[in-house]
């Protein structure tokens, strides 16, 4: 196993309140771990080395986390983004057989390689950015043979490339046009299909769309119930257009997260809390959709749920491919501090994925971290449309 030192840099751990800086800080990393953090001064005597980096008083944070990812598709919606622009909403859209549907059907017709290609490619440009962690959920597949294969192209992806992919089955995202008029019949398909994901390796969590243009809260619980059976952790689209209760049923079921909320009920937000479930919130598609309605975010705060922000790159509702934009749309849409932006793609962004070895600069963590050429943490929030990531380092090997 070997041994690196990392020293003459500002530290922003995040290992406990605030944003807990180390001024004149060093890490050393064994192997894949951080094995002692702290300030210069404090090193270990007797410490042996295999090599040594100097930051030249560089910031340096957790690697960053994006929590809600929809990374796997074929085409896009550049279409459906014109006639919203001539007054056509997202949900009639849908209802018209367009949205999502549309991309499911570019998905079936794309060949394995390419889908890879497409996503390789975008999770290259999030990387780009200080992206070590990533969740990738299907979607857009909609059938047993179709999510499989777009969840072959998310491990894929983790194994081809530097950093940790996490999968999320969402086959209850729509109705797939073969279902037409039979969504009962199809949550009961989405039920079986989930054991032989799980067998085949493909599926670390399940998520749903619980809305008026997707599924109900009962089809909802069907599926939650499907995957606990299975011991696999739930997440859902909660709250995005409407309030549906999705955030209370899920946090009843013991969810790692429920994503989006711009319509979270105050009895949603009491049940989010006891559950310990993390807020994700996704600025990006609130932005793109011209939302007008803002989440809860102090009502969260109070509660303590802990905040999670993430890209939910997508193509129809979240096309883009910038998880520090997303800070700075925290920030400037939701009132997030800086420093709860910083968490919302670090610690509470892994806490969003059940993951608790990583999003903190502290011994034991993972060493997965981002070298900024900024000064502060909190100009990670303030800039926009530039990128100062400047050295990123996973599981001990700098990659970047
Ligand atoms: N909410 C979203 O933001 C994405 N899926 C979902 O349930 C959007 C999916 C799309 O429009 O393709
Ligand atoms: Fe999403």
């Amino acid at each position: 196993m070997t041994t690196s030192l990392w020293r003459h840099a500002r530290l922003t751990t995040l290992a406990g309140t605030g944003w807990c800086d180390i001024d004149h800080g060093a890490m050393v990393v064994q192997g894949e771990r951080l094995a002692w953090v702290g300030p210069d001064a404090d090193l270990p005597r007797d410490l042996q080395v295999d090599a040594e980096h100097d930051l030249g008083g560089a910031l340096v944070t957790p690697g960053l986390v994006d929590c809600h990812t929809h990374l796997v598709y074929g085409g896009h919606r550049a279409r459906e983004f014109e006639l919203r622009l001539q007054g056509a909403t997202y949900e009639e859209i849908a209802r018209a057989g367009g949205g999502i549907r549309s991309t499911v059907a570019a998905t079936r017709a794309a060949d394995e390689a390419t889908l890879l290609a497409g996503a390789t490619q975008r999770a290259r440009a999030l990387m780009a950015e200080g992206v070590t962690t990533l969740e990738v959920k299907s979607g857009y597949g909609l059938s047993l043979e179709h999510e499989a294969r777009c969840l072959r192209v998310a491990r894929a992806l983790g194994t081809a490339l530097p950093l940790t992919v996490r999968t999320t089955c969402l086959a209850a995202h729509a109705l797939p046009p073969e279902f037409d008029g039979r969504a009962d019949a199809y949550i009961d398909a989405v039920c079986q299909w989930l054991p032989a994901l799980q067998q085949q390796g493909l599926v670390d969590a399940v998520d749903a769309f619980c809305e008026r243009i997707a599924f109900s809260p009962a089809q909802t619980q069907r599926v939650f119930d499907a995957a606990r059976a299975l011991g696999l952790p739930v997440k859902l689209h909660a709250e995005q257009l409407s309030d549906q209760g999705g955030a209370a049923l899920a946090a009843r079921s013991g969810a790692l997260s429920c994503d989006h909320l711009e319509w979270l009920s105050d009895d949603g937000v009491r049940a989010m809390a006891a559950a310990g479930t993390v807020a994700v919130l996704l600025p990006g598609a609130f932005y793109f959709l011209r939302e007008t309605r803002l989440p809860p975010v102090q009502a969260l705060r109070d509660a303590g749920v802990p905040i999670a922000l993430a890209s939910d790159h997508n193509p129809g509702s979240s096309p883009g491919l910038s998880l520090l934009l997303m800070l700075n749309m925290g920030c400037t849409f939701f009132r997030l501090t800086p420093e709860e932006a910083l968490r919302g793609v670090t610690v509470h962004g892994a806490r969003a994925l059940g993951l608790r070895d990583r999003g903190t600069l502290a011994p034991g963590q993972r060493a997965d971290f981002v070298v900024w050429n900024v000064a502060q943490a909190n100009e990670l929030a303030y800039g926009f449309g530039h990128n100062p990531c400047h050295r990123v380092v996973v599981a001990g090997e700098e990659c970047l």
